[in-house]
């Protein structure tokens, strides 16, 4: 699509490379090269590390040694792996693959935490160095932005290759971290372009390029289209993106509803018109947690209600530190055989309080089937505003305050 003066739609997504993982490399360089997986708690792993087997204490972290790491093989916990090491992923271990089943396939990769702080950070960074070179920046979270290349000095120069080489040397100048681009003429086949040469590429496509390099690959492939759409459509036999570019856009709309046929008509043309957006505003933030083992709502309601209540403390310190208050409040929880259900409770008044958005929870959690035992609990805020323009924040009524701590049945 031709842009302004001329000059071609040039759209960037740039993604970091292993992201957590990377960031725990970067105080561990010892461990560079090796498999290493991020999943678990934090704390008890760096204490270890940093006292060292004879418990003297006092170590610098990049002079530890590497056979005192922690290994897969003799992890304990349960929950999922966030991340892993390119070197890890030979082994097919991937993000959020159970840690059991990881532990099977590369029992030696070496397990750590994530540490939030630092990953917000490193973002923070990676992100105000791109802004610096490249102003139109959309942010899609903590490791993935958008670029509008079109208008920047190189942009336009091999497709874009030159100033995505650019971006990731002065990122890594300025992190030590690596990551991939995709440059393309529009953010739907940015996104997939950034796959194509990971770790530490560039991928340049162009619009005549859309049979040959986008129309093999799997539908899903489409940032949009999840599980549940996916399957539908290899129901109907349509796996790759070519496969669905053929479907007539009546027959998509009759089966998918207008808007979302209509969409994946448009999307399997390589068609896609959003701007780069420089001021988005999140949805909702969450949190969750997968408890070491499965609870019972009865039996462990005390365990329970505190991890409850911690998750919404969680929830409300990150609205706070952000600056937003929310009205929707939903649960998640997933049960022991991996179903899942999710409940939602709308406030009268928007909040950022603790105790608020835990008594909202709780009515959720009324609602939901409390029989099976559980094994991850979520709590999410939603239809959030600014605290600074939105309504503003009054204290909760009598009606909003939390319930007395011991309900029958109820954690
Ligand atoms: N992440 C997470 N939960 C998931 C998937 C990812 O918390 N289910 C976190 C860990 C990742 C980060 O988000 O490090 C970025 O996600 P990516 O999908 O971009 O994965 P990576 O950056 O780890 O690897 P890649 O090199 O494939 O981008
Ligand atoms: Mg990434």
């Amino acid at each position: 699509m031709p842009a302004t003066g001329g000059k071609l739609r040039r759209i960037a997504h740039l993604d970091m490379d292993a992201f957590f993982a990377s960031v725990e490399l970067l105080r561990y360089p010892q461990l560079k090269g090796l498999p290493v997986v991020i999943g678990g708690a934090r704390r008890a792993v760096d204490e270890l590390l940093l006292q060292g087997p004879d418990g003297s204490g006092g170590r610098e972290r990049c002079f530890i040694p590497v056979a005192d790491f922690p290994l897969l093989k003799d992890y304990v916990g349960r929950g999922v792996i966030t991340t892993a090491t390119y070197a890890a992923r030979q082994f097919g271990v991937g993000s959020a693959m159970g840690m059991m089943k990881a532990a099977r396939l590369c029992p030696q990769a070496i397990v750590l935490p994530v540490d939030f702080d630092e990953v917000r950070r490193f973002s923070r960074l990676f992100k105000r160095t791109i802004a610096e070179i490249a102003p139109v920046m959309e942010d899609r979270g903590v490791d993935e932005v958008y670029i509008d290349f079109t208008d920047v000095p190189g942009g336009q120069r091999e497709g874009g290759r030159v100033l995505a080489r650019l971006i990731q040397k002065s990122i890594f100048q300025a992190t030590g971290l690596t990551c991939s681009l995709g440059v393309a003429p529009n953010k739907l086949l940015a996104k997939m372009a950034s796959e194509f040469d990971k770790p530490n590429g560039v991928a340049v496509l162009y619009e005549h390029e859309l049979q040959q390099r986008i129309w093999p690959l799997a539908c899903r492939k489409i940032n949009g289209i999840g599980p549940k759409a996916g399957e539908k459509l290899a129901r109907h036999g349509i796996t790759t993106i070519g496969e669905l570019a053929a479907c007539q856009k009546d027959w998509l709309v009759e089966h998918f509803g207008r808007a979302t046929g209509a969409w994946l008509h448009e999307s399997a043309w390589g068609r896609d018109s959003r701007p780069v957006q420089t001021h988005s505003e999140p949805v909702s933030m969450s949190r969750e947690t997968t408890f070491e083992r499965d609870l019972h709502a009865v039996r462990d309601r005390r365990e329970l209600g505190a991890i409850f209540t911690s998750l919404c403390e969680q929830v409300a310190a990150d609205l706070q530190r952000k600056g937003y208050v929310g009205r929707g409040i939903g649960i998640k929880l997933r049960y022991a055989d991996f179903s899942t259900v999710t409940r939602d409770h709308t406030l009268a008044v928007p909040t950022q309080d603790a105790a608020a958005i835990r008594h909202a929870a709780g009515l959720c959690l009324k609602r939901a089937p409390l029989t099976q035992r559980l094994r991850l609990l979520g709590v999410r805020v939603g239809g959030l505003s600014r605290l600074d323009n939105g309504p503003r924040q009054t204290p909760p009524s009598s009606s909003d305050l939390p319930a007395p701590a011991s309900q029958p049945g109820l954690f």
